[in-house]
């Protein structure tokens, strides 16, 4: 599937949970973030954590974003983390952006994942 990461899509299924159109197992929200559990878990612990406001992927975001909101989404992925209990044994944190990376879903999103030990790509 070949996504548009170059006009945010409203009909996105993230844009979707953040309307409440579809559930989520929801972890942490502030005004900013969201945070839930990932539908297929890539690792016996996988969240995302998503912004509120519409950007398509990580350069949108770092272009777009005010400094409170880059704060409040940096903050949130290390609480959620710790949340998940991941602080001790360690997490990967990652980000796809664009066609190339896999992205799959064109709304900005960090991706948690621990719970086991990580090889280098997988
Ligand atoms: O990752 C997009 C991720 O979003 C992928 O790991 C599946 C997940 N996903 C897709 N739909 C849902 C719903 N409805 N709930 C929870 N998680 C979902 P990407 O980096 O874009 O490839």
């Amino acid at each position: 599937m070949s996504i548009n990461i170059s006009k945010y899509d409203p009909q996105n299924v993230f844009a979707k949970i953040l309307r409440k159109e579809i559930p989520c197992k929801a972890i942490y929200e502030n005004d900013f973030v969201l945070a839930f559990h990932d539908i297929a878990p890539q690792a016996p612990v996988h969240a995302l954590v998503i912004p509120k406001n519409p950007y398509t992927c990580f350069a949108d975001f770092a272009e777009r974003a005010a400094p409170e909101e880059l704060i409040a989404f940096s903050k949130a992925i290390a609480h959620v983390a710790k949340e998940l209990g991941l602080e001790d044994n360690g997490y990967r944190i990652i980000s796809n952006t664009g066609r190339d990376s896999g992205q799959e879903v064109p709304h900005f999103h960090f991706h948690i994942m621990g719970g086991r030990k990580m090889s280098f790509m997988g």
